[in-house]
């Protein structure tokens, strides 16, 4: 099976692939930027929107993540914002002295000064669309709090300033295969794959009791 990659994000990318791969699904990475309006507001209908555009394009099955960091005491935000929240007017713009994601993580760590509820969680909807009008979303979520001082050089994004519920390390000082078992994106996938699994097992049954 053949399944395009819906995203422009070489940090996701490299998650799914070493997810997918060893369960014999081949991995198609786009070839060119799709630019993908990702008007809505939740992280579903964003994953749709991602879904749709890169079907349109390839037409095979096509897998797509919105994901982000919720803060509750932030009132949700980053939350749909998260790759771009340092260019929001919500919190005050952030200069992007090195890169974005250094950018995020500062105007994350500004706005969280002097609190003391540092709460937050990741969420990701995945959306595996497999033809236009037929399409399955899966979701998972990663609890935490957020450290003080980033650390760690793992992973992507908000990774070394998420700190998961029962670790001592933050996301990005955990190995691949750590972040996996444990990360939003991990549980969406895995919950999609089980899914899938059961579709199969359940339209087989009949064929197999006739035999
Ligand atoms: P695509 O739309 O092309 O998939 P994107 O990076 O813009 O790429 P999103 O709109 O879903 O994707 O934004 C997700 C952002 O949330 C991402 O850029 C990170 O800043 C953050 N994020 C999501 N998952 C993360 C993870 O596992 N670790 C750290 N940060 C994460």
């Amino acid at each position: 099976m053949d399944i395009l990659l819906a995203t422009q994000n070489r940090g996701k990318i490299r998650e799914l692939t070493r997810m997918l791969k060893p369960l014999g699904i081949s991995v198609v990475e786009p070839e060119e930027d799709i630019k993908v309006e990702e008007y809505g507001n939740s992280f579903m209908e964003n994953a749709y929107l991602k879904a749709m555009a890169y079907y349109k394009k390839y037409c095979i099955p096509t897998l797509a993540d919105d994901s982000g960091l919720v803060i509750p005491s932030l009132d949700g935000y980053p939350g749909v914002f998260s790759s771009r929240f340092y260019a929001l007017d919500w919190g005050g713009k952030e200069p992007v002295k090195t890169t974005k994601d250094q950018a995020n993580i500062s105007k994350v760590l500004r706005l969280l000064e002097g609190r003391s509820d540092r709460r937050a969680h990741f969420k990701a909807v995945v959306c595996l669309m497999i033809e236009e009008d037929l399409y399955l979303f899966a979701e998972g979520t990663c609890q935490g709090e957020i450290v003080e001082t980033p650390r760690g050089s793992e992973g992507f994004g908000y990774d070394p300033i998420f700190k998961p519920l029962g670790q001592e390390r933050t996301m990005a000082e955990l190995s691949p295969e750590e972040k996996d078992l444990i990360s939003h994106r991990g549980k969406a996938l895995r919950k999609l794959l089980e899914f899938l699994k059961e579709c199969k097992s359940f339209i087989s049954y009949p064929r197999a009791s006739m035999s």
